[in-house]
């Protein structure tokens, strides 16, 4: 039977399991990557690991997200960052250097490999054709220390292109329509492949958008074949040599299959506050735009912003709108500065942002209240923008530049087109933003530098059997990790400081929950489903661990954010039957026993007054020990193994 281009790799990766879906494999992972808002507690993860150098090809330390330094926090963490890196055998990228995702794919990813980063849009690589997944930190950790990387087999799902796509619509509308299609919750436990003749006409850099955004869809990640475009890329990167040809063979099997034709897709738009609420720009024209923000990890290639240039030439930005730029790397600003279309820009009216996340995770650029932004990022949960009741709407850069000039939400197919623009012949190749780091013998002797931010990992519970506790919180469907721990200028500074970022916990959902849970002690938390959808960050188990939270009870979760509980040592479980939900209240002091008798069979019983609720565990044996142990650390310390 023929393969796809997920399990040709996988194969090649495989170190325990088998390739059935559903089941546990243990990957070997060859890159990994960090931002310095998880990279801290992965460092000092790694740290209480004991590996004197990371056992990877190649791993990065990125610093992109934190890099408003309001105060000595995030300048701090940058500094430990640094220094950990350089001792370990990780490589640094300078705050400006440029957001992590695109600068992977520039600079660093290879097709055929495997990666791993913590952070959720780390399948951008796939638009290279790499096996790139995001995970918690800790997770990453191990994969540095050169421990497998453990998912279950995930099912494999087809997107045949077909066609291209017509003149102001961008690869950014084909994710969307994936969306629309598919929902956030469609690609959960799923590899999304694309293939068909359509891909010939869509670059590594237009890959990378629809890759990256996958991590909408929940799926695991998402993969394009590597073929000559992808050679082409990587010469112009002066990286040829990294190409190795990777496609699925004919008879590969797919357990779904869907077909867009690019030539009949319309520019769409991402309405608040989820990213499949998807529309046509065209049914949206009335509304009336506050501002506007094109960057982020989706849409921020040297090709994206040109076409933004090419648009705003000449021309100028309404008075209403404000709009902020961030290109993607420093690669990228110096083109466009080198051949003038910064300038374009900023004549226009634009103000141009940093080569980081900014305004995609709240770090500045937040919306008027009640503002109406369009952004052409990948996420728009409710108060990610860091304004409440900011309405933010997903579009392509061509929507974006469009709807700056008039003010309203824009049709782009209405205005001149912008053309395709080619990869260029060469990219400039400057990698003064990363420093390598210092030899072995050098770094044995070398100093980690730490400030007075970082405080230690929470303490981590052994599983008991039994947990009596109240239900502190219980929230709906699709709750995202913004919801649970939100990000933002605020809250980010405390990403190395449990005890502070937890005052924050589910604070837009509810503000009284963390002094609440303080004080319980213990506590439970009930969920609907895709609970933890969204982000790596595993803060969004650490903060509810150190509130107290031994359980968590939904009827479904996000992978990754489920690993991440584990982890922690919080037990996750499933009702068995979703309507049961309904049957608990916050408020109800709830009962499990005979837990230890209940992991045999991945099964226990509830017991919430007099009614008994069956629920599911979906824990790997593996995963069942590491509870035992109170969390991975305390599992890889008592059992000398890494995972
Ligand atoms: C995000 O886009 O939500 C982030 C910020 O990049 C996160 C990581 C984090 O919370 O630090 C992610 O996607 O994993
Ligand atoms: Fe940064 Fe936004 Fe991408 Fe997350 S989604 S990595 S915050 S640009």
């Amino acid at each position: 039977m023929g393969k796809t281009i997920a399990e040709k790799i996988i194969e090649q990766h495989l170190l325990s399991g088998e390739m059935k879906t559903g089941e546990e494999i243990g990957l070997r992972i060859d890159q990994t990557l960090t931002q310095d808002a998880t990279g801290t507690m992965a460092y000092l993860e790694f740290e209480s690991m004991g590996v004197d150098q990371v056992r990877t090809e190649r791993s990065v330390a990125y610093i992109d997200h934190n890099t408003l330094q309001s105060g000595f926090e995030n300048a701090d963490d940058h500094r430990y960052i640094q220094s950990v890196a350089a001792k370990h055998g990780i490589w640094f990228s300078r705050p400006g250097n440029g957001i992590c995702h695109q600068l992977q794919y520039e600079r660093i990813g290879k097709p055929g490999k495997t990666l791993i980063g913590s952070d959720s849009h780390t399948p951008t690589g796939g638009g290279l054709g790499m096996l790139a997944m995001g995970a918690g930190g800790m997770d990453v950790a191990v994969a540095m220390g050169g421990g497998a990387y453990y998912i279950p087999m995930p099912r494999l799902i087809r997107v045949n292109l077909k066609n291209r796509l017509g003149d102001n619509v961008s690869a950014k509308d084909v994710i969307l329509e994936v969306l629309r299609q598919l929902s956030v919750k469609g690609g959960v436990g799923a590899i999304v492949e694309y293939g068909g003749e359509g891909i010939q006409s869509l670059s590594v850099p237009e890959r990378c958008t629809i890759t990256n955004m996958g991590a909408e869809l929940g799926a695991t990640t998402s993969i394009f074949p590597s073929d000559e475009e992808t050679r082409k890329f990587l010469k112009a990167q002066n990286r040829e040599e990294d190409w190795i040809p990777l496609s699925s063979d004919e008879d590969a099997v797919y357990a779904e299959e869907y077909t867009i034709d690019l030539s009949e897709l319309k520019p769409l738009a991402a309405c608040p506050h989820s990213p499949d609420n998807v529309k046509p720009v065209d049914e949206l024209k009335k509304i009336k735009v506050d501002q506007i923000a094109i960057g982020s990890c989706t849409n921020s290639s040297y090709a994206d912003m040109l076409k933004v240039a090419r648009m705003l030439k000449g021309k100028k930005i309404a008075d209403g709108v404000s709009l902020g730029i961030s290109p993607g790397s420093r690669q990228v600003l110096s083109m466009l500065a080198e051949c003038g279309a910064l300038t374009d820009m900023i004549d226009a009216g634009a103000r141009i942002l940093e080569c980081t996340c900014g305004p995609c995770i709240g770090m500045g650029f937040s919306p008027n209240s009640g503002g109406v932004s369009l952004r052409t990022f990948n996420r728009n949960f409710l108060g990610r923008s860091g304004t409440k009741d900011g309405q933010v709407y997903l579009v392509s850069p061509e929507t974006a530049a469009a709807s700056a000039l008039s003010g309203y939400i824009t049709d782009p197919t209405t205005l001149e087109s912008v053309g395709k623009v080619e990869i260029p012949e060469q990219f400039r190749i400057n990698d003064s933003g990363f420093i390598p780091p210092l030899p072995p013998e050098e770094a044995k002797d070398a100093e980690v530098l730490r400030g007075p931010n970082i405080k230690p990992f929470p303490e981590t519970h052994p599983l008991e059997n039994e947990i009596q506790a109240e239900v502190l919180l219980k929230v709906g469907d699709n709750i995202t990790t913004d919801h649970i721990m939100p990000a933002g200028a605020k809250v980010l500074p405390y990403r190395s400081n449990i005890p502070k970022i937890s005052t924050f916990c589910f604070g837009v959902v509810d503000e009284t929950f963390p002094e609440r849970a303080k004080a319980a002690g213990k506590g439970i938390i009930v969920g609907g489903s895709n609970y933890g959808q969204g982000s790596s960050r595993e803060h969004a188990a650490l903060a509810p661990l150190y509130l107290g939270i031994r359980a968590v009870i939904v009827k479904s979760f996000a992978r990754i954010h489920m690993a991440n509980l584990v982890n922690a040592g919080i037990l996750p479980l499933v009702f068995e039957d979703p309507a049961d939900y309904d049957r608990i209240r916050q408020g109800d002091v709830l009962t499990l026993s005979d837990i230890f008798e209940g992991l045999k069979e991945n099964r226990v019983i509830l017991h919430a007054g007099e009614k008994e609720i069956p629920l599911r565990m979906e824990l790997a044996e593996r995963q069942k020990e590491m509870l035992l142990a109170g969390g991975l650390l305390k599992y890889a310390a008592a059992t000398g193994k890494q995972r």
